[in-house]
């Protein structure tokens, strides 16, 4: 068995059924050590359910015809850190490990979505900042980092591969950061010798159900405490850019498998953001507004179906440029295709979940890009009113929503704060960590008047007035 050369914060389905799948199938074909260390920053649940089965799990391809199975082996341990953060602080200084990669999700990061810096104010970074034992991602990027350089190591490449834009820009610009906030020589040496590619990653991986759990038992005989359930497509794009001190050990040989090693990543995150994660959040408060349970649920219905592609078409694909080689209108299609997968059953309120931090960069930017130029947004506008009136916590037949969100406090009472559907709009917009002031203020206008459509006359009647 293989060596560890990877820390991987946030174990959660995603990692496990893309980039340690990838991993795997690069070690497999061209050796390196490059086994992953797992780390979940708070629960203990995932070290418990892969403890007893040596860290190895079955990864589920559903297609829309057929599923495969596969027993993912590439996990060498997994630590706890709210249990015992100085053995993840060890891990990740380990002379044998070489890159950390990431999906704490958005929230995970500390930072203010609107800027993308720091959020110093944040309880978790105050505390980091503190103590030599972190709780946050950013602190034990940043810690570990110092432990190295103590150490006269080199870094570790981090690979962040969470969906925000310019992903690897960001992160280091957050442990700059709270470096500078610790010891400037700490973050003058990041700044030199530390890597951080910016990085596309696609799969689509609901969360794993207990049903699911039980119904892989039923098939293979076995129980797998933690399997993951996966489509068949996956995409992963990374700036070539790792650190350069381990040479060709800096990573795993991941030409072989498929990644696309490029040297600008931003017009496959900004497609892949705005195309597909834009409709997906916008699908996901709408959907669920009108009753549907799942993606697949959602756009099986034909007026979710003609307002996505309109979406796609007249408001989305006109406010970016394509990768060079990437034709839209077949990526489109094979996006609806993959979200018709009746095998995948991505709940509307998985995807719900958080949209204080996925907004900016899903929706917020191609509607300020369209209104600059004078572009259609109404539908984009819709979502964002979808937004508003679920994070208010009541649906439109007036039961309460179960708003999972870091912000649900504050924009809960923003929401309660005004009378009027006006009102209540202004008051969300007011959220600066949300709306970036700079905004056109014609956002109002077409936030408040969907606001009103869909109260007064209900999601499917205004999807269908719009395409
Ligand atoms: C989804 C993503 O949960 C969400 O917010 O939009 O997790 C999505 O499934 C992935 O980004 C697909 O690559």
């Amino acid at each position: 068995m293989s060596k560890a050369g990877i820390v991987h914060v946030g174990l959660g389905a995603f990692f496990r059924a893309f980039g340690a799948i990838y991993v795997e199938e690069a070690e497999d074909l061209s050796g390196g050590d490059w086994g992953i260390i797992g780390v979940s920053l708070q629960s203990p649940r995932m070290r418990d359910q892969l403890a007893p089965q040596d860290f190895v799990y079955t990864a589920q391809e559903l297609g829309p015809d057929g599923e495969t199975l596969r027993q993912v082996e590439i996990l060498r341990d997994v630590l706890v850190a709210r249990e015992n953060p100085a053995a993840v602080l060890d891990a990740m200084a380990d002379p044998a490990i070489r890159i950390v990669t990431l999906t704490v999700t958005e929230k995970g990061y500390c930072h203010d979505p609107a800027t993308g810096r720091l959020n110093m104010a944040h309880p978790d970074i105050q505390a980091d900042l503190a103590n030599e034992l972190p709780v946050s991602a950013p602190g034990f990027l940043v810690r570990a980092l110092q432990k190295r350089k103590d150490a006269g190591l080199p870094p570790f490449t981090v690979l962040t591969c969470d969906n925000l834009p310019e992903n690897g820009k960001l992160v280091q610009g957050i442990a700059l950061d709270f470096a500078r906030a610790l010891d400037t020589d700490l973050a003058a040496w990041i700044e030199q010798e530390g890597r951080f590619p910016s990085t596309m990653v696609d799969r689509i991986v609901p969360a794993t159900k207990p049903e699911d759990i039980a119904a892989l038992a039923e098939k293979t005989g076995q129980q797998d405490a933690a399997p993951v359930l996966h489509e068949p497509f996956r995409q992963w794009v990374i700036e070539d850019d790792f650190v350069p001190a381990y040479g060709d050990n800096a990573r795993p040989d991941f030409e072989k498998v498929g990644v696309e090693l490029v040297k600008d990543v931003t017009p496959f995150e900004h497609m892949k953001l705005r195309m597909l994660n834009g409709t997906h959040s916008s699908l996901a408060y709408l959907g669920y507004l009108a009753g549907h349970e799942t993606i697949a649920d959602t756009v099986a219905d034909p007026v979710f179906a003609d307002f996505v592609k309109h979406l796609w078409r007249h408001e989305i694909m006109p406010s970016f440029e394509a990768p060079e080689g990437v034709d839209l209108k077949a990526y489109a299609d094979a996006l609806f295709q993959r979200f018709s997968n009746p095998a995948i059953r991505h709940r509307t309120w998985q995807i719900a979940m958080d949209g204080s931090q996925k907004l900016p960069q899903r929706i917020l930017g191609t509607v300020r890009d369209n209104m600059e130029q004078d572009r259609d947004c109404l539908g984009l506008c819709t979502a964002i009113a979808a937004w508003m009136i679920y994070v208010g916590g009541t649906d439109l037949n007036g039961q309460p929503i179960d708003v999972r969100d870091p912000l649900a406090t504050e924009l809960k009472a923003l929401s309660d704060s005004g009378t009027t559907p006006g009102d209540k709009v202004a008051a969300l917009l007011s959220e600066d960590r949300i709306f970036d002031p700079s905004l056109p203020a014609d956002l109002k206008l077409h936030v408040e008047s969907a606001y009103l459509l869909l109260t007064m006359d209900g999601v499917r009647p205004v999807l269908e007035h719009m395409t």
